[in-house]
């Protein structure tokens, strides 16, 4: 064995060591088989919603909410553009269609807005997206008099859901 070789395996044998035992440290990892009725039972897909909201008479004010349900309950990201500026703003999930308004179903935390009249909140609701999703239910920001300022029908779910 030439002198080259001899360095050779010495660095090249404990590289090798240190990766095999980096290796066996991983844990191990089963792919369940999709077929399987246990991966059926064990797979929740992400279930998500997204509406958008429309201008009420001709406010300017419109907007977006992201619907995600977490362990039997919803969490709402509300999102508005051109509301009024440095203002709080109710948002509420009522009953009804935005036609045809009914009560408040489920209160939202207000929406704060910046300089732009742009503004976010995130609030949890105990219902699940199932209960939402039933074509009697919007989501609606109000002005700081109360009135509706922008509003979005949810979508009732069809037979896949
Ligand atoms: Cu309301």
């Amino acid at each position: 064995m030439s002198m080259t070789r001899k360095m050779l395996t010495l660095v090249v044998v404990p590289c090798f060591a240190l990766l095999a035992c980096e290796v066996n440290d991983e844990p191990e990892v089963t792919v369940a088989d999709p077929d399987t009725p246990a991966f059926e039972d064990d797979f929740e897909p992400v279930e998500e919603e997204t509406v958008s909201l429309s201008e009420v008479d001709g406010s300017g004010v419109t907007g977006e909410a992201r619907f995600t349900e977490v362990d039997g309950e919803t969490e709402v990201l509300l999102q508005v553009e051109n509301a009024p500026a440095n203002a709080s703003l109710a948002a509420h999930i009522h009953e009804g269609r935005c036609d045809d308004q009914g009560g408040v179903a489920e209160g939202l935390e207000n929406v704060m807005t910046d300089a732009d009249g742009e503004g976010a909140s995130t609030s949890t609701v105990a219902l699940t997206l199932n209960q939402i999703m039933d074509g009697q239910h919007y989501v609606q920001a109000h002005g700081e008099d109360g009135q509706p300022i922008t509003c979005g029908d949810i979508p009732e779910r069809g037979n896949g859901w």
